[in-house]
């Protein structure tokens, strides 16, 4: 029994210890896992192994044999030092690894001295990292820069429902929830280009919610930075009034910057009306393009209508025109803000997001519909 218990080892362990469990180790919180997972894997597999060698040996030793059938097993009853032993030595196990998981787990969670916050926003189906710096600039990106060997506090929320934050190599996930802010920290030690994705089966588009992480030298972190356009609060839209929470964009964090001043602030540079900035919406952060296939916008989205084949069709019908208005231009307009109002034949109602006259500015809607009805066919 002893050797089958030994040859189950020898096999068993060396197979656990070369399957890649994790992918590639990106961040210090990612060592803790690991070295975490080994542990609890080398404690694990001797005890299946006994569990299963001692079930296996009682099986073939006490099977009954020709001659047995009428027979029953002797009359054993009880054994308090094996009970006393399976009792105590199971909780003393589990007690130490419970123990040595809460100590990883605080010291992955604990705030770091010299820590930089990166607000993370989501909505369907799509991210975004704003960074707030000292000077009142925030630089706002639709991909995540962070410089290696600098913890990082991401604060995060989602603007409609709930959505979740993961990058794999940092083996650390937290979800996004509307109306709380959720934070997770991170210190990244190695330079790379990670994927961060929606864990959250959150609507249609899930599987395209995906963001890019870079994980750069400091000095490139900083010039990347310094690059950036400075936006003003709130980065993806005005958020709705419940979304009020302190020290995230777009919250009104003072008794002056509530909804409608955000509003009007909300259009600075790049987002100005007109079809460059309607273009820089619907590519960036609305993510029209993850829907929608539109060659004015290099977009490619096939979940929704093809607006360089369909849009002037769909908004001519008679049925449409009623409902949506008679102009192409008012007719985009009902569909962006309203879009179950019409559904185009074909696709049904409840994809596309029916939050964008909160989530988005009555500017970049403006300039939505300025881009579209100039770029579709
Ligand atoms: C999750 C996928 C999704 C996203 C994101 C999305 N849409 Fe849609 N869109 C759809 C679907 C599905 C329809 C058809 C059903 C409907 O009208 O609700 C549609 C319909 C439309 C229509 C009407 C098309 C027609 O032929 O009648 C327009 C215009 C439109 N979307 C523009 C946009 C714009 C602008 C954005 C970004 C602000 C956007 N959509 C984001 C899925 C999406
Ligand atoms: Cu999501």
């Amino acid at each position: 029994m002893v050797l089958i218990g030994v040859i189950g080892l020898a096999i068993l362990i060396p197979i656990a210890l070369v399957i890649p469990w994790f992918p590639s180790n990106g961040s210090k919180q990612a060592g803790n896992v690991r070295t975490l997972y080994t542990v609890l894997l080398l404690t694990t597999i001797p005890i299946f192994v006994l569990v299963e060698t001692v079930v296996v040996f009682s099986v073939w030793k006490f099977r009954m044999r020709p001659g047995d059938e009428e027979k029953d097993g002797p009359p054993i009853h009880g054994n308090t030092r094996l009970e006393v032993l399976w009792t105590v030595l199971p909780a003393i196990l589990i007690l130490s690894l419970c123990t040595y998981a809460y100590t990883v787990l605080h010291s992955n969670e604990a705030s770091k001295t010299s820590e930089m916050t990166v607000n993370v926003s989501e909505r369907q189906f799509a991210f975004e990292f704003s960074y707030p710096q000292a000077g009142g600039k925030t630089v706002v990106s639709p991909v995540l820069y962070l410089p290696k060997g600098r913890p990082v506090v991401f604060k995060i929320r989602s603007l409609d429902v709930v959505h979740s934050f993961f990058v794999p190599e940092f083996s650390e996930k937290i979800d996004a929830v509307p109306g709380i802010t959720t934070t997770l920290r991170v210190t990244p030690t190695r330079l790379g280009t990670y994927p961060a994705e929606c864990t959250e089966l959150c609507g249609a588009g899930h599987s395209l919610m995906r963001a890019t992480v870079y994980v750069v030298p400091s000095a490139t972190f900083r010039s990347w930075l310094s690059s950036q356009p400075a936006n003003s609060a709130p980065p993806i839209g005005t958020p709705p009034s419940s979304a009020n929470q302190a020290g995230v964009p777009g919250a009104a964090t003072t008794p002056t910057a509530g909804a409608s001043s955000a509003k009007s602030a909300a259009p600075a540079g790049a987002s100005a009306a007109g079809v460059a900035g309607g273009k820089t919406v619907f590519t960036g952060s609305a993510a029209c393009s993850s829907c929608h296939t539109l060659g004015a916008a290099g977009a490619t989205g096939t979940i929704g209508p093809d607006l360089d084949t369909r849009l002037r069709k769909d908004c001519a019908t008679a049925a449409s025109k009623r409902i949506r208005g008679a102009t192409l231009q008012q007719c985009i307009s009902t569909a962006i803000t309203s879009p179950y109002k019409y559904i185009p034949s074909g696709f049904q109602a409840g994809i596309m997001p029916s939050t964008f006259s909160h989530t988005l500015t009555s500017t970049q809607i403006q300039s939505l519909v300025t881009f579209l009805s100039s770029a579709t066919k």
